[in-house]
């Protein structure tokens, strides 16, 4: 996660690309979470973005007034890794209005492993691959989501990782439900919560991700975790009915191997 402290409190995930050969030679991308340094970051967009500059050519966040921490469940704890960012790149097609395309990501300059030693290493999610809908053999009733954001609407932040457990909300119950609030959401887009509501992301996991974690699933056969959205909106939080909306990963991932493998 990341913590400015003079703008928003945010989340986000580590990732690394692996680029290898296959027996024929064939060369392979994968995105492993891997035990190598990560060597980005995704966030969203709006966690980038100084509301109160429209220019969009001058408003995005520099690399220098972030503060990304990392490897610590506990935001307060001192053994933790610091990591700088070299880089912003967030969604050319990011829209603040309908919050499409609420994604970004953080090209990763150095991390910092702190003096005393921690308890967790920075390591990467795995991506879906390109074109490839991460849901399949995947439990649609169950992702999770985790940060360190508000812990009811209007509460307080976390100090501590906090974990929710959520299944895919239908689209077209969704998208009627943020119709009649004037929202809109998106083919990038897709939303996760019960429709009584209860359990939420709530501001603050901004950035941050929902992942199928089948590990964790008592009932689902066991894969490693992949990063299926990223924290974006939603109408307050956990309220009945307005369930939380998330960029989708999958949907996003030809912007985000242009951008990380450079094609
Ligand atoms: C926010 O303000 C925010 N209930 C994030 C997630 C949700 C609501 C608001 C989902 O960043």
């Amino acid at each position: 996660g990341n913590g400015a402290p003079r703008g928003g409190l945010c989340a986000g995930s580590f990732i690394k690309p692996r680029i290898g050969t296959r027996n024929s030679g064939d060369v392979v991308q994968g995105w492993d979470a891997g035990n190598d340094e990560p060597d980005w970051v995704i966030t969203a967009a709006h966690c980038l973005r100084d509301k109160n500059n429209k220019d969009t050519k001058t408003n995005t966040t520099g690399p220098e007034q972030l503060t990304l921490i990392a490897g610590t469940f506990d935001v307060a704890a001192i053994n933790r890794h610091i990591v700088t960012i070299g880089q912003v790149i967030v969604h050319p097609d990011y829209d603040p209005n309908t919050m499409a395309h609420d994604i970004a990501l953080l090209k990763i300059e150095g991390i910092k492993a702190p003096d005393e030693q921690s308890d967790f290493i920075p390591r990467s999610i795995q991506l879906p691959a390109r074109h490839m809908m991460p849901i399949v053999n995947r439990d649609l009733s169950r992702q999770r989501v985790t940060g360190w954001g508000r812990t009811s609407e209007g509460g307080r932040v976390s100090e501590n990782l906090m974990v929710a457990d959520v299944p895919l909300y239908p689209r077209a119950a969704c998208q009627e439900a943020y119709s009649q609030v004037g929202g809109s959401v998106a083919p990038s887009q897709f939303c996760a919560g019960y429709s009584t509501g209860a359990v939420d992301a709530c501001s603050g996991d901004s950035g941050g991700p929902i992942f199928f974690d089948d590990r964790t699933n008592p009932v689902a056969t066991s894969d490693a975790p992949i990063l299926s959205g990223v924290v974006s909106w939603g109408f307050g939080c956990a309220r009945a009915g307005a369930p939380g909306v998330y960029t989708s990963v999958s949907k996003e991932m030809t912007w985000i191997e242009e951008v990380v493998l450079g094609q």
